[in-house]
């Protein structure tokens, strides 16, 4: 199945939430996207957080039985919390699975436009920088970091995405089953981009839906330079490995059709 076969359901969504230490935001984030779909289900991926995040998501779960939380032994890393809710979505048979963050920055009255753009795709990225798209509250610095990540990841990989990095993002479940979830770097926005890079790769189709990105008003924030220094020299040597095979591709395809141009010469040769 694939963005272009009509007959695919798309119906059973499943909406993950990783959260550390998101006391503040996750009552309001679950209410948020219950209200705004009510159909969907949402699954709180939590890391024992030593500030209750898990429980009061335990208390919003046994009043709501679209609401499940998973209790993960301690904190890995938001890429191994997703990874985790994908699996458990995927053997639950849901139709599509969408990452989103605790925090507020993806607004859950928004995904019903990712759902829309995915009959068409096989994975839909909610984009700060398509036409539509905007960035509220961040300092001029963080939209910096972020568009020239953005602008250096479609050099390197010679990608048209707007918004490679962006974390709020849907996917049909055939789309996670055939790029694999083995191996995927997991760290910070390399988790991001690893996902949309593999699936460009498997030749699919990733689409990009414009969305009001909002900075975080409460808690605090997981981002660190490490993970986007990480990510710039992920995407700097996908980009080389990627270019590489491109480049021994052509050199076979011009050894191919210069053995052949040999071989015409010399059959033409002891014709004459
Ligand atoms: N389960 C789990 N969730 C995490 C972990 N680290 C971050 N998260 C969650 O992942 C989401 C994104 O984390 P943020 O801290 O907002 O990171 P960010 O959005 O890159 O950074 P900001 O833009 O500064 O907010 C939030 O819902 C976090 O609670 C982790 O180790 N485990
Ligand atoms: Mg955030």
């Amino acid at each position: 199945m694939s963005a272009t076969d009509t007959e695919v359901r798309l119906d059973k969504v499943l909406v993950i939430i990783p959260t550390y230490n998101e006391a503040e935001n996750v009552e309001t984030i679950v209410a948020r996207t219950r209200r705004a779909n009510p159909n969907v289900d949402v699954l709180v991926a939590d890391d024992n957080s030593p500030d209750g995040t898990g429980e009061i998501a335990d208390r919003i779960a046994s009043g709501d039985d679209h609401v499940h939380v998973m209790h993960r032994k301690g904190k890995e890393g938001l890429g191994a919390a997703y990874l985790a809710g994908f699996h458990w979505g995927l053997d639950l048979g849901y139709d599509v699975l969408v990452e989103m963050d605790a925090d507020g920055s993806h607004q859950p009255e928004q995904l019903p436009l990712l759902l829309e753009a995915l009959k068409r795709a096989d994975m839909v990225k909610g984009s700060r920088y398509v036409k539509g798209g905007s960035v509220v509250n961040w300092p001029k610095y963080r939209e910096l970091i972020s568009r020239g990540g953005g602008l250096w990841t479609r050099m390197c990989l010679g990608i048209g995405v707007k918004d490679p990095t962006g974390g709020f993002n849907a996917f049909r479940a055939d789309t996670l089953r055939a790029i694999g979830l083995d191996n995927i770097a997991s760290a910070g926005y390399c988790f991001q981009l690893d996902l949309t890079w593999r699936t460009l790769k498997n030749g699919m189709i990733v689409a990009e839906a414009p969305i009001e990105f909002i900075e975080r008003e409460y808690g605090d924030s997981k981002m660190s330079k490490d993970i986007v220094i990480e990510a710039l020299l992920r995407t700097t040597i996908w980009g080389l490995d990627y270019r590489s095979h491109q480049l021994k591709d052509l050199g076979r395809a011009a050894l191919d059709r210069a053995e052949k141009i040999a071989g015409d010469i010399k059959e033409h040769r002891s014709r004459h």
